[in-house]
């Protein structure tokens, strides 16, 4: 049986990084089956309920004011709406919604209240609701999870030590804040980063190691591969190799056995072969539908094909889960 275990060493991940790759994928796949049921792949689907304008300068988005991209502000969208995007989206099989804000951090405000009345209402459908709002404080966190809120996405992005690279406005301990606050109110945490923004693989090593040496590893860990948007100060980026990608998926596996580990961003430009490969290195959810926040992501239908091609299946609600909701 495998331990669970917070005290990694940094020399012990980048041991386990630079493992020969299929060694690596076949460690990775083995720890997999030993807590996840490897044919099941949980499907979640994001909305942006409030687009553009974001006051940060986070380089890799095309949400932050400070560029010029094909993004425009939007205004707060209605519950309604929201909740009828949730409906549809749970029809196609998605068992977590989550909703995206442009912000810097909540506000208790208006558009606060409506966010909470978008949680309940998801809640109520019978998915696990999931927001990424940016910082948030303890009573705020406290209000979510009155409204029923499973998941908080919070990401550290990249390494301590590159992370100011990317983002001056906020800092990584604001980040870490966050998270703490999110814990303390018995929200699950989703927290991951970014890879192919210019790091080094000791960036990518460092930001698994913050990851898995926190007081509890995070229930959910998404990966993204840039997608660098014209506009923002990483447009030129070339894209990251798949085997980096699968890589950090693997390691990610290994050190957090228990966490759904999430093939986030960049599936778009990604091959059937390259996603499947990530599969194998143990990423067990995915965002599914035709947009992630801004962007187009492969769409429900393309979704299916991958996984009728790999004998894989959407992961149905725990039934304790379903229960919890209904009371
Ligand atoms: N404003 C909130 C915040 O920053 O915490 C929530 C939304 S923000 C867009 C959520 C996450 O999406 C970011 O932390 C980042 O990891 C990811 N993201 C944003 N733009 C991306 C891009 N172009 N490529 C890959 N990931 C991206
Ligand atoms: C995460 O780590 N990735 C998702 C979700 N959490 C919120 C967002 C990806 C956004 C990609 C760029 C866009 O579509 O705007
Ligand atoms: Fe704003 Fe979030 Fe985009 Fe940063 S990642 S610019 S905080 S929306």
């Amino acid at each position: 049986m495998t331990d669970i275990r917070q005290d990694w060493s940094k020399e012990e991940i980048e041991e386990i990084y630079d493992t020969p790759l299929l060694e690596l994928i076949y460690r990775a796949a083995t720890i997999h089956r030993e807590f996840h049921n490897s044919q099941e792949v949980q499907m979640c689907t994001l909305l942006s309920v409030k687009t553009g304008g974001c006051s940060e300068d986070c380089a890799y988005c095309p949400q932050s004011a400070r560029y010029q991209t094909a993004v425009k502000p939007e205004k707060m969208m209605d519950v309604e709406k929201v909740l009828l995007s949730a409906k549809c989206a749970k029809e196609s099989g998605t068992t977590r919604f989550c909703l995206g804000a442009a912000w810097r951090q909540v506000r208790t405000s208006k558009d606060f209240d409506k966010v909470c009345d978008m949680v309940k209402g998801i809640t109520s459908l019978g998915m696990e609701a999931c927001c990424t709002l940016g910082m948030i404080t303890p009573d705020q966190a406290k209000k979510l999870k009155d409204a029923g809120l499973h998941a908080y996405n919070h990401n550290l992005d990249s390494s301590r030590e590159f992370y100011g690279k990317i983002i001056t406005t906020r800092t990584y301990d604001e980040r870490l804040e966050t998270l703490e606050n999110i814990r303390n109110a018995n929200i699950t945490v989703c927290c991951g980063g970014i890879v192919g923004m210019g790091e080094t693989k000791e960036d990518r090593i460092g930001l698994l190691h913050t990851l898995a040496t926190l007081p509890e590893h995070p229930e959910s860990v998404p990966i993204n591969a840039l997608i660098a948007i014209p506009g923002t100060p990483l447009e030129n980026q070339k894209r990251i190799s798949v085997w980096e990608m699968a890589r950090m998926v693997a390691t990610a596996r290994i050190l957090m056995p228990k966490a759904m580990v999430r093939l986030s961003a960049g599936r778009i430009n990604m091959s059937d072969l390259e996603q499947a490969f990530c599969f194998m290195a143990g990423a067990n959810s995915i965002h599914t539908g035709e947009k992630l926040l801004t962007t187009p992501a492969p769409g429900v239908d393309g979704d299916q094909q991958l996984f009728d091609l790999l004998g894989l299946k959407p992961a149905a609600l725990k039934p304790s889960k379903v229960e919890e909701m209904a009371s």
